[in-house]
């Protein structure tokens, strides 16, 4: 990877996908290349952000855009000022990922793509057992959508590429993007 020179806005790299898909895995993979370059770097993930500044939050609609409101808005001011932001949450509904695209500007969206099936044989938390057997409601994918995006600027086929080649490509796609982001930062509202 290039070095690349500080200064300017930073980037939301916004990691979408069912729980399970490998979201958390690929940000982590990408933050510790990206600090090797000397970028400020900073992971906002949704399990955490659930246990802490959303932690009165569920999983209805109106509550899950709730949440992504705020992941975005902390993310805002670390991008105006200059961190590269990468957040891995569901964020389910297409609408809500535009509205973040929008109010963010220097955003990318990465599709972790994993079929369900793939992620429900996985289950790392043991939820979709859970949600399987009605222990669980509203659980993506399974009694709860999730919008697939239709043009994200960067798509990792988890369930049939490794970690380490999603990560490869990621880094690959980082660099290209991160030349074309616009110079000027936005921090308004
Ligand atoms: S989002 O839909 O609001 O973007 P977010 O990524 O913050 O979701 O949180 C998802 C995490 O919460 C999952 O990885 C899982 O660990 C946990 N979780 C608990 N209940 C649910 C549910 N009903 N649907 C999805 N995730 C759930």
């Amino acid at each position: 990877v290039s070095q690349y020179t500080t200064g300017g806005p930073g980037l939301a790299v916004w990691f979408t996908g069912l729980s399970g898909a490998g979201k958390t895995t690929l940000c982590h993979a990408l933050a510790d290349t990206l600090q090797a370059t000397g970028l400020t770097v900073a992971i906002l993930d949704g399990d955490e952000m659930r246990r802490t500044v959303c932690s009165d939050l569920g999983y209805g609609r109106e509550d899950r855009e709730e949440n992504i409101r705020r992941i975005a808005s902390i993310a805002q001011g670390m991008v105006a000022s200059g961190t590269v932001v990468l957040v891995a949450a569901i964020s389910p509904y297409r609408a809500m990922r535009a509205e973040v695209r929008h109010r963010i500007r220097n955003f990318v969206e990465v599709y972790v793509n994993a079929p369900l099936a793939t992620c429900v044989a996985r289950d790392p938390k043991g939820l979709y057992r859970r949600a399987l057997a009605f222990e669980i409601d509203s659980f993506t994918g399974i009694s709860s959508p999730y919008e697939p995006p239709l043009a994200p600027e960067i798509e990792c086929r988890t369930g049939e590429e490794s970690v380490q080649a999603s990560t490869a490509r990621l880094i690959a796609d980082f660099d290209r993007l991160w030349k074309l982001r616009p110079e000027v930062s936005y921090a308004g509202s």
